[in-house]
């Protein structure tokens, strides 16, 4: 099979499958050209910022480590399973649909909501959102400051291999905030998420060990780039589901 072959097909089946598990709206560069389709890049996206520029709350070793190693992983096994996927489809042998299922909704999820963290997170961050998401946080959870609770207490509580989340629901069309396991567990159908708080150790191990509510703290107050949430967030609303 060939390149030209092979490439349609691999960029049609990412379009479908994984838009299907609210993948929409990775970064920056993921807009259709009419500017109302998102993309999935199955790529390492580059980082926003410079390894060390999110000190003193986040170390540079943890930033290089997490996103060059473990993100990075995550989209090279994303890669090989869409591979490995095109090529049974093709001989249609589909004794390993199973552990290809397991690993597209694991790696793909890991994936989607990495490239998210990063945009979520910026040197000057912190503070409170604004404009129509900071109204419908209140609308939908009674106050920023319940916002927070809830999200912390979330964040802090998820499984040791886990995620915080916001996201916006279509069909509710409500915020939601979730409780992830690993990439892909303690969600819904229909969700697309806004901010996402890596909670897995390797996010913040190397400079907050065992404190995981320190870290989510300092993530909350210090970190979170509440412009790119507020991005998301209208492009959820508009995009519909
Ligand atoms: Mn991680």
């Amino acid at each position: 099979m060939t390149t030209e072959r092979t490439l349609p097909n691999r960029r049609r089946f990412v379009s479908t499958s994984l838009a299907g598990l609210s993948l929409a709206a990775l970064g920056q560069n993921t807009e259709g050209a009419d500017g109302s389709t998102p993309k999935v890049e199955v790529a390492l996206p580059p980082l926003p910022y410079a390894n060390d520029a999110l000190m003193p709350y986040l170390d540079e070793d943890t930033v290089r480590i997490h996103h060059g190693k473990h993100h990075g992983g995550a989209v090279k096994v994303l890669k090989r399973t869409l591979d490995q996927m095109e090529k049974a489809l093709g001989a249609q042998d589909f004794s390993g649909s199973k552990g290809l299922c397991r690993s597209l909704a694991y790696y793909g999820s890991s994936h989607i909501l990495h490239s998210i963290f990063w945009t979520n997170m910026t040197p000057d961050g912190g503070g409170r959102p604004s404009g129509a998401l900071a109204k419908r946080i209140d609308q939908d959870f009674g106050s920023f400051d319940a916002f927070r609770g809830h999200f912390l207490a979330s964040s802090n509580s998820a499984p040791a291999s886990g995620w915080g989340l916001l996201a916006y629901h279509h069909g509710l069309d409500r915020l939601l905030i979730l409780q992830v396991e690993d990439h892909e567990g303690g969600t819904l159908w229909g969700v697309e998420p806004l901010l996402a708080c890596d909670v897995w150790e390797h996010a913040y191990y190397l400079k907050y060990q065992n404190l995981r509510a320190d870290w989510t703290r300092t993530f909350m107050d210090h970190l979170v780039h509440w412009k790119d949430v507020e991005r998301r967030f209208e492009h959820a609303v508009h995009s519909g589901a």
